[in-house]
């Protein structure tokens, strides 16, 4: 009986598309990179979680493991980690999500600060999610009623769903600018100067399902029909969107699925439409894990117009961030680094808009402490990392206005 119970279950892993999804993908397992083995994977779609010196980890369910197995490809199992896909409402209540922001959390923060600094924060909603959430947007600048003829800069957190950190680096951000705006003359001469734009959470109901139901999930939650769930948003802007059809997937039950059309999702269409009537000079879209600050292209290894002026400030940013503790964020391209990718946030505002336009993989803390998603504590020793970058963004959109 259980032998055959087995066969089963093979034959249903074995026959699920490629780079599909299930709940029992919740082992974390780690590779050398190397070129070899990089070729050997790229035709398998794993759910890549983080690169980090010389390894990569890949998050993998069963079928994952026999196919590396089958590939030769020899992998060090990082955490096995079976808990059962419906959280008990028991820890749902003690908070699941710890220190971090769920949707009614950063709705009722983003409330809070605009609420205490009437002056300085309002709160905007630039559109809503497939399942009604709101998308928030924080203004932050003198006189916050008025549209002024000042610089404006955007940061947005959290197109991945798992990517829990996302939301509180740009939501520690604007706290920080309205907290010390009248003690500290720089911050207070930044936001006077500037309209500054906060968008800590792009996909609520991917946040809201990784909270409640299967903490690995990335993509939002739009039904594709046949059983598979979720558009990548960071494959779904329109800039080169598909291209080649490497750098995103067409299988819909891809983690990096672009979705039926550019811009197919309400999450998306928010960010299109809301620079549309904005004038934004520079953006920093927040991602985990890598500790690197990747720009445009992503798409392709050629170089971007403008290049040099892109590598210019990421390594401004990166000295600054440096100068905190020490802490080194690399930089580079993006379709330099381990893999191409399409239709992503800054290719299409700087293919768009020529904007400087960069993706902040926050640090992979929790891999080097064991686990991959406890880096609760850390969340403030990040932002303290991450301030001077956009600090220093928000100065050269002001200089260059
Ligand atoms: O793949 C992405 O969307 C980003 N990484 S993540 O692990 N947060 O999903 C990276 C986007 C930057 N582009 C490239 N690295 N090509
Ligand atoms: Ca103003
Ligand atoms: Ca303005
Ligand atoms: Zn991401």
């Amino acid at each position: 009986m259980k032998n055959v119970l087995c066969f089963f279950l093979v034959l249903f892993f074995i026959f699920l598309p490629l780079g599909s999804q299930t709940y029992s993908d919740t082992d974390i397992i780690s590779v050398e990179k190397n070129q070899d083995i990089v070729q050997k994977l790229k035709k398998m779609e794993l759910d890549l979680l983080l690169e980090w010196s010389n390894r990569l980890y890949f998050l993998c369910g069963l079928n994952d493991l026999y196919q590396l197995q089958k590939e030769g490809i020899p992998y060090v199992m990082e955490t096995e980690n079976f808990y059962p896909y419906r959280q008990s409402d028991i820890i749902m209540q003690a908070g699941i999500n710890g220190a971090y922001h769920s949707y009614l959390e950063i709705e009722a923060d983003l409330m809070a600060l605009e609420a205490a600094y009437p002056q300085l924060a309002k709160v905007f909603a630039i559109g809503s999610s497939l399942e009604g959430r709101n998308i928030y947007a924080l203004k932050i600048s003198d006189n916050v009623d008025l549209d002024e003829a000042e610089a404006e800069v955007f940061f947005v957190g959290c197109h991945h769903a798992r990517e829990w950190i996302s939301v509180e680096i740009p939501y520690l951000l604007a706290k920080y600018l309205v907290e010390n705006y009248e003690s500290d003359p720089a911050i207070k001469s930044l936001v006077n100067r500037s309209e500054i734009w906060v968008v800590p959470l792009l996909n609520p109901d991917g946040l809201e399902y990784s909270i409640h139901f299967y903490r690995y999930w990335r993509k939002n939650r739009r039904d594709n029909g046949g059983g598979s769930y979720g558009i990548d948003l960071n494959r779904n802007y329109s800039y080169n969107w598909g291209f080649d059809n490497e750098g995103s997937s067409s299988n819909p039950f891809s983690n990096t699925y672009r979705g039926s059309a550019a811009f197919s999702e309400p999450e998306t269409q928010a960010v299109r439409d809301f620079f549309q009537q904005r004038s934004i000079q520079a953006l920093i879209t927040y991602h985990s894990h890598g500790q690197v600050i990747l720009y445009p292209w992503g798409y392709t290894s050629n170089p971007a117009p403008k290049d040099e002026l892109l590598e210019e400030i990421a390594a401004e940013m990166s000295e600054r961030m440096e100068a905190v503790k020490g802490n080194i964020y690399q930089y580079g391209q993006a379709g330099e680094s381990l893999y191409l990718t399409n239709g992503d946030t800054t290719d299409w505002a700087f293919g768009t808009y020529g904007i400087p336009s960069y993706t902040f993989e926050l640090p992979p803390i929790d891999a080097l402490q064991g686990g991959f998603f406890n880096a609760e504590l850390e969340i403030s020793s990040i932002f303290e990392d991450n301030l001077p970058a956009a600090l220093y963004l928000i100065e050269w959109s002001i200089l260059n206005f």
